[in-house]
């Protein structure tokens, strides 16, 4: 049985939340968290840095939340994506205290709107996924045009395979296994290395950017572990993985796609100690059995 799940989590935005196994969306009437998010000037400008301030609240008290679980390494993981999706960030702002994360120098790289997903795990509470939105100065309204991408990804010196034959079915445990090579050799690569405690982390958005999937490895990141209360179960993977903490070939990520349609993924993994994305778009079909096969033959 090769299936270990270690951390697959997905959450709806606005607070409501999932367990890995649920597969449709159940929105909560009302989010227990609030997130203020601000700027430290009246604008933001394409390719100008700016300060970026969260001010985490109770949504029935308005108390400041101020204990909070570090998951993979941080206390807060802050991913930024533009409205058409085609820039992806993941940053972590530093806990100030009384509920206010900051971080300096925020660049974004041009005038769109944005979907920020502030992403946290309050002390005694489970992990909490709110989005927000953040406009640049003369940004225009538009929204993602996808087309289901190559599965192969090549960024600086790696290349990145996801395995096209696997079929994505809405509402199932979903297994993405992808293959990392070298781009100019194509040699298999098994020396990445640990990124926020895990080899690799996959995060995974619908085209409204509504959906936030985050997955990490199977039986990749025991240590990470302590104190989530994330499904767990023992059986190690024993392929990609040395007692070294490198990883590669192969990535295998666990998620359970809500709705039918286009997604898109970003991996991260970290090679010779810098961070690399990999994007995807895949397409998840209707129920098993009812909707027409990827492949079909004319
Ligand atoms: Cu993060």
């Amino acid at each position: 049985m090769r299936f270990v799940i270690l951390m697959s989590f997905m959450l709806l935005a606005l607070g409501a939340k999932l367990s890995a196994h649920d597969a449709t969306p159940i929105p909560v009437a009302k989010p227990k968290y609030t997130v203020k998010v601000s700027t430290d000037g009246a604008t933001v400008e394409a390719t100008k840095p700016f300060t970026l301030t969260f001010q985490i609240d109770d949504a029935n008290t308005g108390t400041p939340i101020t204990a909070f679980d570090e998951v993979h390494t941080k206390l807060l993981h802050l991913i930024i994506v533009s409205e058409d999706l085609s820039v992806f960030i993941h940053l972590h702002p530093v806990y100030q205290g009384n509920g206010v994360f900051q971080l300096n120098d925020v660049m974004l790289p041009n005038a769109a709107n944005y979907v920020v997903f502030t992403d946290f795990t309050p002390t005694g509470d489970t992990q909490q996924v709110v989005r927000s939105e953040l406009a640049v100065s003369g940004a225009q309204s538009t929204h993602a045009h996808l087309n289901s991408s190559s599965p192969e990804v090549s960024v600086g010196d790696l290349k990145i395979t996801l395995d096209a034959t696997a079929q994505f079915t809405v509402g199932s445990e979903t297994t993405l296994n992808f293959h990392v090579t070298n781009a100019a050799t194509g040699v298999d690569v098994t020396n990445l290395e640990e990124y926020l405690g895990a080899a690799g982390h996959l995060v995974i958005l619908d085209p409204a950017a509504q959906t936030y999937i985050h997955t990490h490895p199977a039986g990749h990141d025991m240590a990470a572990m302590s104190g989530m209360d994330h499904a767990v179960t023992a059986t190690p993977l024993t392929s990609g993985m040395d007692t070294n903490m490198n990883y590669g070939p192969h990535l295998q990520f666990e998620a359970v796609f809500p709705m039918e349609g286009l997604w898109v993924m970003w991996l991260q993994v970290q090679y010779q100690g810098e961070i690399y994305t990999f994007p995807y778009v895949v397409e998840v079909s209707g129920e098993a059995g009812a909707a027409p096969s990827a492949h079909s033959h004319g």
